[in-house]
């Protein structure tokens, strides 16, 4: 079956998680990703986190599925000329390095113009421009400067970064969209573009929903679906909402039976309004579907508090699956907090291909994140990583050099 971005080759100059994250889904989609790395070392997630001496760590493997990888040293001047020959095959070139690295590489938007005019750029950088656009980024630097810490956690401690890469996979999951938005563009312009995805601006698009409760804190100076409502303070700026819904439907974390010895014993629960008398049926509070004080959502506001301390009394009664089954019975919105664990041995995930299992000739076999965007048309069969420079000999040739070249390219260490 034909992929949805047959075709499109891609020049893969990215590293660490942002921008591999971007290219792996457009690997998936059925790109053609060519990884380019220096020799002897490569990205340096090969490296790093590793679980087995001298084999490509989880980090890398994880991240760079279904690319070939070469290894150019593109501050050789030989070696530029094989980025320069890949530049003009590629549609696409994208890149995660420090702001400026290309530019000393070399490589400006205007020379790589003048190589390939219809050649796609995509950056991500920790920031757009501004004060801060020279600087380096990893991931929790952009959540701490996209408002995600400042808005994460509860009231009476420190911001907190979430284990969710909203920094890293989520700036190259917008990046991704950005690519295939100029790819699309292309074919009625004929022209390339740059294209852009800052850190801070995706986290920041990831949280628009704290801007929005910024402007409500200042017009109304409070908040009343969030915890620090009745009682406590609201001050400039919005505040950790601890496990507050994020919408109109108040929500909580609740303990369900174990929760004692299993940290993961617990459920999100979410008063949905017009499940509200379901609701009360469920806990044995038949009486609030109808007293004035707990009726209406607005009602409830001041005493979510005491509404929710009444679920988990109920649903400490029963496991969190065992909570999940009724409540979806009566269609109240609920989720368990599942571990990694539950979620790695969960079977309809493995079925759908959101969980893969992977062989790779150094490491063995090893669980994945498959595609997580499902195409109808467009399946993805999620391949293992290439091992550093597998596929230099076989792109080289693709690029017309002969064996004899690619040979003395080698011993000129630019290859
Ligand atoms: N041949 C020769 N040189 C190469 C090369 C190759 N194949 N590949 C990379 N290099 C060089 C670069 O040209 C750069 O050289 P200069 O510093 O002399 O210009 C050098 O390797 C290092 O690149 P870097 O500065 O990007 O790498 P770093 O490890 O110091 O920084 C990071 C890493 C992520 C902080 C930085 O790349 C960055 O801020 N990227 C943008 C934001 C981003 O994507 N962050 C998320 C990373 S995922 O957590």
């Amino acid at each position: 079956m034909s992929k949805a971005l047959d075709g499109v080759r891609i020049l893969d100059f990215t590293h660490v998680q942002s921008g591999p994250t971007c290219t792996q889904l457009l690997a998936w989609f059925g790109a053609d990703v060519i990884k380019v790395e220096r020799a002897g070392a490569g990205d340096i997630t090969r490296e790093q986190l590793r679980d087995i001496p001298e084999v490509d760590s989880l980090y890398f493997t994880m991240l760079n599925h279904n690319k070939r990888s070469v290894t150019i040293d593109t501050k050789n001047p030989e070696g530029k000329q094989v980025l320069e020959a890949l530049i003009q095959k590629c549609d696409v070139l994208v890149e995660n390095f420090a702001p400026g690295a290309l530019d000393r590489m070399g490589f400006t938007w205007e020379r790589i113009q003048e190589l390939n005019p219809r050649m796609i750029v995509a950056s991500v950088k920790g920031f757009g421009p501004g004060p801060y656009e020279d600087c380096k980024v990893y991931e929790n630097v952009a959540q701490c400067a996209g408002g995600a810490a400042s808005t994460t956690g509860f009231d009476d401690g420190p911001p907190v970064v979430t284990g969710a890469q909203i920094g890293d996979s989520g700036t190259g999951l917008h990046l991704a969209l950005g690519i295939v938005t100029a790819l699309y563009q292309r074919t009625h312009t004929g022209r390339g573009q740059r294209v852009l995805a800052a850190m801070q601006d995706g986290v920041l698009n990831l949280c628009r929903v704290k801007l929005r409760d910024q402007q409500r804190l200042e017009r109304t100076g409070t908040m009343k679906e969030y915890p620090q409502y009745p009682n406590g303070q609201f001050g400039e700026a919005v505040p950790r909402a601890g496990n507050a819904s994020g919408g109109g439907q108040p929500g909580w974390i609740l303990k369900c039976k174990g929760w004692e010895t299993d940290p993961n014993a617990y459920i999100y629960f979410i008063t949905q309004a017009p499940v509200w008398a379901k609701i009360c049926n469920v806990i044995g509070k038949e009486e609030w579907a109808t007293d004035p004080d707990y009726a209406t959502p607005a009602a409830r506001l001041p005493h979510l508090k005491d509404i929710f301390a009444e679920i988990e009394r109920w649903t400490m009664t029963k496991t969190k699956f065992e909570a999940m089954q009724i409540l979806n019975k009566y269609d109240i919105p609920c989720g368990p907090i599942l571990s990694m664990k539950e979620i790695a041995e969960e079977p309809s995930l493995r079925k759908t291909g959101t969980i893969v299992e992977v062989d790779h000739p150094t490491r063995g076999k090893y669980l994945t994140v498959g595609n997580p965007i499902k195409l109808s048309d467009s399946p993805t069969e999620v391949m293992r990583s290439p091992l550093l420079g597998e596929h230099t000999d076989e792109v080289m040739a693709e690029l017309g050099y002969s064996p004899e070249q690619i040979s003395a390219l080698r011993t000129a260490g630019a290859i």
